[in-house]
This record gives C-alpha cells, sequence and structure tokens, in this order.
C-alpha cells in the first residue's frame, strides 16, 4: 500500500482508520474522501482531501489517477437502521457504490478493502459461535447489501484478480466518532450517558447478545488484513472477527464498576430489537487467527477503563 483512497472518510470508522494509515503511511499517502458531512479539522489538515464517494465513478476515476491510488479502502455505508428506513438509498451505495468501486480497482489495478459485518447473518444463520461458512439469508436490507458485497468481492478477486479483502465487523465502539443509525449504537451511547448523565435507557433488551470490538481493535484488524501474506489466505474475505460478546445488563454492570451510582433501564426500539434477534450471539473467528494472525488487545474491562477515561476528558466531567 503506497496511495491509499479511504472512501467514507469522515464516518465512524473511516475518520479513525484514516488518521491511523496517515500514521503508518504517510499523511501524503492518504487520500480522505467524504461526501457530504463536513470533515474534522484534524482529517481536512493533516493530508489531501477529495469530495468523492461510492456512486459517483467519474470522480472516483480523477481521484484514483491524480494521486496515483493502489488501495481503496471503501467505508461507505449506511448503517443497519438506517437502512431499514431508507432502503432504497442503502442499496444504492451498499451495492451500487461496492460494485463501483470493484470495477475501478479493476481498472486501475487496486486493492479493494471491504467491511461486512455481523448483519450478514440471519434468522436462519446459528446464532453461537457463529461458523465462518454458514448460512446468510439477512432479512435487513443492511445484511442484503453485507451479503451482495462479500459475494462481489470474491468474485472480483477470482474472475478479474482484484486484491479484495474485508472483514465482518461487530458492533465498533469508540470515543471519537459517534456511530449514526446501528443497531448496536447502544454501546457507544451508553458510556456517553453514563458520563453525563449517570443513568441510561436502552433501546435493546436484556438477554440480547451481540458481538463487539473497540476501535483500536477495529483498524488494526483492516490495516493487519490488508497487510497479509496473501498465500495464507483461505478466505481473503468476510472474515468473522470478535473482541468480546456481551448483553446490555453485563455492560451496565462493567460500568457500575467504576461508577457505583450508574442504573439502566429499558425502552427497547422493535426495530433494533428485531434487527439485533437475527444477529450473531457470538460469532466464531478462529479463521481470522489463524490466517492472519487476528488477536484484539481490548476485552470488555480494558474498553471500558478507556472510554470513561477518554469521554471524560471529552466532555469536560
Ligand atoms: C450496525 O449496528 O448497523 C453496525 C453493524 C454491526 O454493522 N454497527
Amino acid at each position: 500500500m503506497k496511495n491509499i483512497l479511504v472512501i467514507g472518510a469522515v464516518g465512524q470508522i473511516g475518520s479513525e482508520l484514516t488518521m491511523e494509515l496517515r500514521k503508518r503511511y504517510g499523511n501524503n499517502n492518504v487520500v480522505a474522501g467524504y461526501r457530504k458531512t463536513e470533515p474534522s479539522e484534524e482529517l481536512a489538515g493533516s493530508g489531501p482531501l477529495e469530495r468523492v464517494d461510492a456512486t459517483d465513478v467519474d470522480k472516483m476515476v480523477e481521484v484514483v489517477k491524480k494521486y496515483k491510488i493502489d488501495t481503496i479502502y471503501n467505508l461507505a455505508a449506511l448503517l443497519s437502521a438506517v437502512a431499514e428506513a431508507r432502503p432504497q438509498a442503502a442499496w444504492n451505495v451498499g451495492v451500487n457504490g461496492v460494485y463501483n468501486v470493484l470495477e475501478v480497482a479493476r481498472e486501475f489495478n487496486c486493492a479493494v478493502f471491504f467491511p461486512s459485518s455481523i448483519g450478514a447473518f440471519g434468522p436462519s444463520t446459528p446464532l453461537d459461535n457463529t461458523p465462518q461458512d454458514t448460512i446468510q439469508r439477512p432479512n435487513t436490507m443492511y445484511g442484503v447489501t453485507k451479503v451482495a458485497g462479500e459475494l462481489l468481492s470474491d468474485y472480483y478477486y477470482k474472475r478479474f484478480g482484484v486484491d479484495a479483502r474485508g472483514l465482518r465487523y461487530p458492533g465498533i465502539i469508540s470515543n471519537v466518532t459517534l456511530p449514526g443509525g446501528g443497531t448496536t449504537d447502544y454501546a457507544v451511547e451508553i458510556y456517553y450517558e453514563a458520563i453525563k448523565s449517570n443513568k441510561y435507557t436502552c433501546p435493546l433488551p436484556a438477554g440480547t447478545f451481540l458481538d463487539m470490538m473497540y476501535m483500536p481493535d477495529a483498524l488494526d484488524a483492516a490495516i493487519d488484513l490488508m497487510e497479509a501474506d496473501p498465500a495464507k489466505l483461505k478466505h481473503r474475505n468476510a472474515f468473522n472477527v470478535t473482541a468480546m460478546s456481551f448483553d446490555p445488563e453485563i455492560i451496565a454492570a462493567e460500568i457500575k464498576k467504576h461508577m457505583p451510582g450508574f442504573t439502566m433501564d429499558y425502552n427497547p426500539d422493535p426495530m433494533k430489537k428485531a434487527i439485533a434477534d437475527t444477529w450473531p450471539n457470538s460469532m466464531d473467528d478462529t479463521c481470522a487467527r489463524e490466517e492472519w494472525g487476528w488477536n484484539p488487545k481490548y476485552g470488555l474491562g480494558e474498553m471500558t477503563i478507556d472510554m470513561l477515561e477518554k469521554i471524560r476528558i471529552k466532555l469536560g466531567k
């Protein structure tokens, strides 16, 4: 990877991934591509910035040529709950956009990173210790687009030799950029609300177990996979990766260890509950561990200490 384009660079993962890539590969070698939301000063001031998105092929080609791009991280997507509210837009970004990126990659010989999700599974998938290769019949538009992206990535590698690689991310927890419209967002909001008001109303019911990961591990996962020796990759794409699995009761109890007065009640959001009920309780990520050395650093305990400390500083509390 010498010249990198991040599409979706102001999003939840994209904003931190762009900064991490700049740290590792040099500020001028990582182009931040954004669409509507204005980038932060840090993002705009630290390296090249272009208004380019996955649905605009001509602009993508212009940027790829201008910066001699050899690797595209395509982080553009509508998260699961928003995708249910706007399924046509979710298809456009999540399928047409992914196709456009792969086509540009084929033409200009770029490697591609595609983030799939636990959303690529569905109600008929085994929910416990979900295998790498298993039934995928999601019943959400988000899931449909993620399965399509996984299959397109495999196809472009086999048919055209495009070096397309990807992960199935669980819920990502970060103290920098807030997620927008995901089913797993509660696991970020709970920390902010704990610090702001010492209480939280959870939109998922007790007993809803989901895989999660702290952002530093999510960034390492993407970059390590793209750096992995291709000879060792049997799957290349759509790797299950997870760092922890918990339900709302467990994360609340972890916060209470540091904030004994913290309380939580429930007001389940029917749509988020319906989506979460079809996602794995916990995934088996053995293939990622064996094929490219996936080994997360943060569990729930370490993550909670770091989240509370960083958000306190951020909110001045
Ligand atoms: C969402 O909740 O939509 C995302 C995801 C798990 O893909 N965080």
